[in-house]
């Protein structure tokens, strides 16, 4: 099997227990993976979805051993328990089967760059209460998943790669955008404040490398719609990657340069080199 070698890798909004969850993208991604250090950057067992609804596929179960798996290897790992994980931020200190479980963290980077990793729902301020907004985003999002599985399972019988479907909307709904916009702000101002030289987040399903005036805002992404990950490589280069039939890279951030992921490029990235899928992926969908 091929194999993808990097230092260090962060992935987040895993959503594992929910049917919207790409475990079989997830799980080509970790088998290929020889890395040093893996951070799980909260939301990566929906909780607060499974308290509702008991729902569970063989292929959530292969993502969570193949990451005991990796630990037992000696990859340093890190879980970082977001939002709809929240319980498990009772575990914090704790370590399982070489897992370790914390609130937050700091990575420091191979080339010197020192960033604060959190799961980032503590920049998100309608998080705090339900309010009938919160509940309309919730009814929306539940929309927009459920559309991206029937569009995806109609392009999977045409045999075209994965497209995620909310990126294109989410672009194109300015309001959506200038959200996303005030957020990034706020994880930079806070970075900025504490002296890292990045932050490193997940939550609101939009994978980014940006620098926003000498620090770097990186977003890990989601495995829900998108199948991003940040990885850096050994000279502590960051990438956001997407994998999926066709792996693109889609963002990057050396200490020399910063190539920016700008939404179009998150949207149309999987189908710039559009042709028949070189591998069979199973999808947990
Ligand atoms: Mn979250």
């Amino acid at each position: 099997m091929a194999t993808f070698t990097c230092r260090s890798v962060f992935i987040s909004d895993v959503h594992l227990g929910t049917p919207d969850c790409k475990a079989g993208y997830l799980l080509d991604f970790l088998r290929q993976l020889r890395c040093e250090k893996l951070y799980l950057v909260g939301d990566i067992i929906d909780l607060e979805a499974l308290a509702k609804r008991h729902w569970w596929h063989a292929d959530h179960s292969a993502v969570l051993a193949e990451v005991m798996d990796m630990a037992r290897r000696g990859v340093e790992v890190t879980y970082i328990p977001g939002n709809h994980d929240a319980p498990l931020r009772g575990l914090v200190g704790q370590s399982f089967g070489g897992v370790r479980v914390a609130l937050d963290a700091v990575h420091e980077g191979a080339d010197g760059r020192r960033y604060r990793v959190s799961h980032g729902d503590e920049f998100d301020p309608e998080q705090i209460g339900r309010s009938w907004m919160l509940q309309l985003g919730d009814a929306m999002h539940r929309l927009i998943c459920w559309s991206n599985r029937r569009l995806h399972g109609m392009r999977r019988r045409l045999e075209l790669p994965y497209v995620p479907l909310s990126i294109i909307i989410k672009s194109h709904i300015g309001k959506a955008m200038a959200y996303i916009r005030a957020y990034e702000e706020r994880v930079a101002a806070d970075a900025r404040e504490r002296g890292f030289d990045g932050h490193i987040c997940g939550h609101i399903h939009y994978g980014q490398v940006r620098d926003m005036d000498g620090v770097l805002y990186l977003n890990d992404g989601d495995w829900v719609e998108h199948c991003t990950a940040l990885v850096e490589d050994h000279a502590g280069a960051m990438e956001l990657l997407h994998w999926s039939e066709q792996p693109a890279a889609l963002g990057r951030a050396s200490r020399e340069q910063v190539l920016p992921s700008p939404a179009a490029s998150l949207a149309l990235a999987p189908l710039a080199r559009r042709g028949r899928p070189s591998r069979k992926l199973r999808s947990a969908a």
